[in-house]
């Protein structure tokens, strides 16, 4: 029997099968959960249904988490479908492009308001519909980045939204506390994913990040998947207002460590 039988949960995010909301989904499916999903626009409505009903999900509704009617409207169609809910993951960002490069004081009002207003407002948008569907044993989980607390060349404003959107996670977490209900948010290393494609040199970012890991590698969906089940899962029942890191180890670390210790020992005399 899997970690999430028999539970009802809305995974917002999934773009594609490189989502990483999609390997979250993977990972709720094969635990046994019953999933919702949501869809940006026309264009990954298409992509977006296929992927759902090869887990027969049951729902799959239209949502752009920066209109509070269609978030309202999500969250009654949910309502009328299930009645009730366990678990939310929000796996949701968007910064202008423009604002992912070049100088981080140069980022205007607009492109901060839609950073905020999408990567982590919307979190405590949803939440607050997604708790009136929960009791006790509920959970969410949400989706930041290292650049929420280390300075990353280009994240720029991304960082300080995902500063703010841990921060809201720590005071879900206590205002959700009362009610049994758990709030945390996962930060994952870097990984190829359509978020990621609009980001320069994402593969360099990749490699440094690969050297910098305790594990010597980046993490995969399915990774960031499995860890987000089990915080969505009973399992977690103690665990609220955490960043849990899954990352390779790469946030403990100091940086490259350069020549490995095996291969650092003197070369053998020569015969
Ligand atoms: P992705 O492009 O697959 O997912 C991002 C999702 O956000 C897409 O499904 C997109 O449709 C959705 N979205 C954007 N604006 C929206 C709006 N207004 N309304 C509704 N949905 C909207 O990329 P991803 O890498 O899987 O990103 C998912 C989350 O993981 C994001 O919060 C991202 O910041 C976070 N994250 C990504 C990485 C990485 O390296 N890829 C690392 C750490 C954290
Ligand atoms: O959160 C993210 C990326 C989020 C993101 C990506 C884009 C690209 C396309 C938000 N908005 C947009 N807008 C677009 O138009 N990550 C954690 C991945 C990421 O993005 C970076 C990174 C990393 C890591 C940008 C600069 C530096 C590092």
């Amino acid at each position: 029997m899997g970690i999430l039988q028999g539970k009802k949960g809305l995974i917002l995010g999934v773009a594609n099968e490189k989502s990483i909301a999609w390997g979250v989904a993977r990972a709720c499916h094969r635990e046994g959960a019953e999933l919702g999903f949501n869809f940006l626009g026309d264009a990954l409505k298409k992509r977006v249904i296929p992927l759902a009903d090869s887990i027969r999900a049951s729902f799959v509704e239209p949502l752009d988490v920066g209109d509070d009617a269609q978030i309202d409207a999500f969250f009654a169609k949910a309502e009328a479908r299930w009645g009730r809910l366990d678990f939310l993951v929000h796996s949701i960002a968007f910064a202008n492009r423009e604002s992912l490069s070049g100088h981080f004081r140069d980022t205007s009002r607009a492109d901060f308001h839609l950073a905020l207003d999408i990567s982590a407002y919307s979190f405590i948008a949803c939440a607050r519909r997604a708790a009136r569907l929960m009791g006790p044993g509920g959970a969410m989980v949400t989706m930041s980045y290292l650049g929420a607390v280390r300075a990353v060349p280009n994240y720029n404003v991304m960082g300080v939204a995902k500063a703010a959107l841990e921060a809201s996670t720590r005071y879900l977490a206590l205002d959700l506390g009362p009610e049994g209900i758990r709030v945390n948010a996962i930060s994952a290393g870097p990984i190829r994913t359509l978020a990621a494609s609009g980001v320069g040199d994402f593969r360099k970012l990749m490699e440094k990040n690969a050297r910098g890991a305790m594990l010597r590698r980046n993490v995969t969906q399915d990774e960031v998947g499995n860890a987000t089940a089990y915080l969505l899962s009973d399992w977690a029942s103690g665990i609220t207002g955490e960043v849990h890191y899954v990352d390779a180890g790469f946030n403990i670390g100091g940086g490259d460590p350069g020549v490995e210790p095996s291969q650092s020992g003197s070369a053998p005399p020569a015969s």
